[in-house]
């Protein structure tokens, strides 16, 4: 770090030691002696905060002045985690400022833990987004990140007897220090009422939305630093409050509670991430926080836009929207309302204009996650969105129809509106229309984007469909979660590492070095040191940092397949049993992620596991040889843990299913060994790592397509060539692993036997075998090593700093500046 050594370094402690004295002093307004780690925690934030304000104002105002194009990054969530350590990181005060804490008798550390973690996301797609935030401040794109300020973010998981229980989080309960509250900023959002037109003297028809209810949208800023703090974006998030906070004639009345409904029910827009949709009120809400931030969001933009540019004809050359996900789609109807109903523009002007502006990732192929709204609902709520929608479809099917090789069921396909089981609106054809670029996030997810969902679509609109592949970022990915590794991969690379971190390539000279491995695999045994420390502070667990890590981190859903891992752990440990004394591989499966709330299999799933976990842990043949830990409440923070500490990355979903993951690109440039189907961005990794230095089994994406044609989804026929398959679903089913309720988990292998979508069972023997090659691998110890460095090597190009520069490039068209770079 800049100045870090002789009495620069000494200078630079002592002035950040005298401003957070200050700031303890004056703005938390606590002494010293009686300040707790969170008041400590609190006057180290705001000092770096300040750091970067200069820096923000400065950014704004040249961004300003140069009018160049800003990007925004819409997304209903942001899973951004703990801050302090990514703030100094990137403002390169991470020394310095553990310097001045411990001349103060205080340790970074324990600063570190006392944040709450913000988790205003669910998993994937929130964490792609806040890594996107990084890589876009560090590139020097003058991007915004919008969203919704929850009062609650994701629950707080809790096990109980095995069962996962949840619980309101609650991010903000002792006020949050790195945002600014910005109370001369916010927007009114309608919502139902009623539609008038009158006619305009050129004879077209202008529409006026009388909404029956109006909530507003308060903006809270958080600074995004890049990468040496070149660069400090603004993630902007909105928070919903009633215009009026009190009704004050019903209060005075004496129906107090009556007085406040309306402060209630606007609130209730940003009260919780994610509210359950499967009621008709859940789904409303839903729809209410979509339009609540999407149009919050461009009346700000558009505002913004027309105080520098006059009118919103420059719109795309100086504004790019990406949508995350379908989730902020509605903000493609609102841009229309704002550019015909209040612009005056003509319909086809705006038309283009939008297209021309928006741009649409999709996350998934799940049908059951691809959004629909029912028509009444739409009407209801948002009558004019409803209205636009129609003329933008009826426009679109007209055109469509012309076509050569236009057909009724075509046009079926590529509605609008699915006509089905009650009409509903499909917002990801919404999204496709009003988009120039709809990409996938890996390459076989794009693939099949254009064969499954969107075949008709990119029939009928061809060229808009471009793959950009996920990526992370290495300063919290890789040098916050692990600095041992990276001060090693710096010696090998050099210090420009971060800056580029293609230079990664650099460690293959030396993976095959045995003392390079040596050092390796020492920081990777100290990294899990500190991971068994923690398994056993909050499991009562003691494991072996010197077995085998096997992981598998993520939300829990059949698709990714947490069953597959535990029917091959009780495979194993049933073949412990039977030979105890045999030379076994002690191995800790480590199993974390939350269910949603509603998901009954999911949440069997955990309960299996830690009922596995339970018998196993117990089990006095076992001994070492196996251990299962199933880890409360994964989040950001946690992830930082044991990823560095892995041996073996699970990445074993259903060929087809998962969109990319970037969980398995965490891993392996921590050096974990892939097993893994070719699935997702699974298949980019082995191209780069190499075949030999990953694990792949089972069915490809077109085999599990093949087989559920053809042989259907009935597992008896895998059970019945395995009889160890055989063996462990019989223990499942006659509660081996449930004795106090042996009925426990027979719908679970029933299922499996009978109704096996997501090819458990036919997968299951490839898997073992496969498992049974990491063993080798493992006893080979340079080998392994050599393996593991060789996926650090690989893994540059799925830094999210490229994923960004290709968005930049190929759909934003907006110049990057590399971090190093001037
Ligand atoms: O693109 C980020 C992430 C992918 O890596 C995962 O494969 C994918 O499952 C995830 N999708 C979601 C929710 N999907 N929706 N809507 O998190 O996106």
């Amino acid at each position: 770090e800049a100045g870090s050594s002789g009495a620069g370094a000494l200078d630079e402690a002592a002035g950040i030691r005298a401003r957070i004295l200050d700031k303890l002093t004056y703005s938390v307004g606590k002494d010293p002696l009686a300040a707790s780690a969170r008041d400590w925690f609190v006057a180290t934030a705001l000092t770096v905060r300040d750091k970067m304000v200069e820096r923000w104002i400065a950014g704004v105002n040249e961004t300003k002045r140069t009018g160049r194009k800003r990007v925004y990054y819409l997304s209903l969530e942001f899973l951004i985690g703990r801050l302090l350590l990514d703030a100094l990181t990137n403002m390169e005060m991470v020394e310095p400022t553990r310097a001045a804490l411990a001349g103060l008798g205080v340790d970074l550390e324990d600063l570190r833990d006392v944040e709450p973690d913000a988790a205003l996301g669910n998993g994937g797609l929130g964490r792609l987004a806040a890594c996107f935030m990084e890589s876009m401040a560090t590139l020097s794109i003058a991007a915004y990140g919008y969203g919704i300020r929850y009062d609650h973010g994701l629950f707080r998981q809790r096990i109980k007897n095995g069962r996962q229980q949840e619980y309101p989080e609650d991010w903000l309960s002792f006020g949050n220090p790195w945002e600014f509250q910005r109370p001369e900023i916010y927007y009114e959002i309608g919502f139902g009422g009623r539609i008038e037109a009158e006619h305009r003297q050129d004879g077209t028809l202008k529409h006026t939305w009388r909404p029956a209810e109006t909530v507003e949208a308060l903006a809270y800023d958080t600074p995004i630093p890049g990468w040496r703090g070149r660069q400090i974006n603004t993630l902007r998030l909105w928070s919903a409050r009633s215009p009026d906070p009190l009704r004050l004639d019903k209060f005075n009345s004496g129906d107090h509670f009556g007085a406040l409904m309306d402060q209630v029910r606007a609130e209730s827009i940003s009260k919780v991430l994610y509210p359950s949709d499967s009621t008709p009120a859940g789904e409303e809400l839903r729809l209410r926080q979509e339009y609540f931030f999407a149009s919050a969001s461009l009346q700000d933009l558009v505002n913004r836009h027309l105080r520098q540019n006059g009118d919103l004809h420059s719109l795309p050359d100086k504004v790019a929207i990406q949508l995350n996900d379908t989730h902020p789609a509605i903000a493609i109807t609102e841009l229309m309302r704002i550019l015909v109903d209040w612009r005056n523009l003509g319909w086809a002007e705006a038309w283009n204009i939008t297209r021309a502006t928006f741009s649409y990732t999709n996350h998934t192929l799940l049908p059951e996650a691809l959004e629909t709204w029912p028509v009444p609902l739409m009407e209801r709520l948002l009558p004019r969105h409803m209205q636009i929608i129609y003329l933008i479809n009826a426009i679109h099917l007209d055109q469509s129809s012309k076509l050569p090789g236009s057909t009724g069921e075509r046009l079926a396909a590529i509605s609008l509106i699915e006509e089905g089981h009650g009409r509903r609106v499909r917002m990801g054809h919404l999204a496709f229309l009003g988009s120039h670029k709809i990409n996938g996030v890996s390459k076989l997810h794009t693939d099949l984007m254009k064969e499954t969902v969107f075949r008709e679509l990119d029939l009928v609109l061809p060229g808009k469909i471009t793959n950009k592949t996920n990526g992370i970022t290495f300063r919290r990915w890789l040098k916050e979660a692990n600095p041992g590794l990276t001060a090693l991969l710096m010696e090998v690379a050099g210090d420009r590492l971060l800056d580029d971190p293609m230079l990664l390539e650099k460690v293959a000279h030396v993976a095959g070095d045995a003392s390079f491995q040596e050092r390796y695999a020492a920081i990777r045994l100290v990294n899990k040191a500190a991971l068994a420390k923690l398994v056993r502070r909050q499991l009562g667990i003691d494991i072996d940092p010197g077995a085998l890590f096997d992981v598998q981190i993520k939300r829990i859903h059949e698709y990714k397949r947490q069953i597959l891992n535990l029917l091959e752990t009780i495979a194993v440990y049933d073949a412990i049993r039977a030979e105890p004394m045999r030379d076994w591989i002690p191995r800790v499966k480590i199993f974390a992620g939350k269910a949603a709330a509603s998901y009954t299999t999911a949440k069997l799933t955990i309960q299996l596991a830690n009922d596995v976990a339970r018998i196993v842990n117990s089990d006095p043949t076992v001994r070492d040889l196996l251990k299962v830990v199933f880890l409360p409440n994964y989040n950001v923070s946690l992830a930082e843990k044991i990823i560095p500490a892995a041996d073996l990355s699970e990445q074993i979903s259903t060929a087809g299913m998962e969109a990319s993951g970037t969980g398995n690109m965490k891993f392996a440039l921590n050096g974990a060994l892939t097993i893994g189907t070719l699935d997702g961005a699974n298949v980019e990794i082995r191209d780069r790592v190499g075949a030999e230095n990953i694990f792949i089994f089972g069915l490809t994406a077109d085999e599990v397509e093949a087989r559920r044609r053809h042989q259907g989804i009935d597992g008896r026929e895998a059970i019945a060539r395995s009889p160890k398959l055989a063996e462990v679903l019989e223990a499942v089913a006659s509660g081996v692993f449930s004795p106090e309720e042996p009925d426990r988990y027979r719908g679970l292998a029933d299922a499996l036997t009978h109704h096996d979508y997501f090819m458990v069972t036919a997968d299951f023997e490839s898997y073992f075998e496969t498992q049974r090659a990491v063993f080798r691998r493992w006893r080979d110890k340079p080998a392994w090593w050599r393996s593991a460095a060789l996926n650090t090597a690989n893994m540059g190009w799925f830094s999210s700093d490229r994923t960004i520069a290709e968005y930049a490039q190929d759909i934003w068209n907006v110049p990057v500046r590399q971090p190093g770079n001037g």
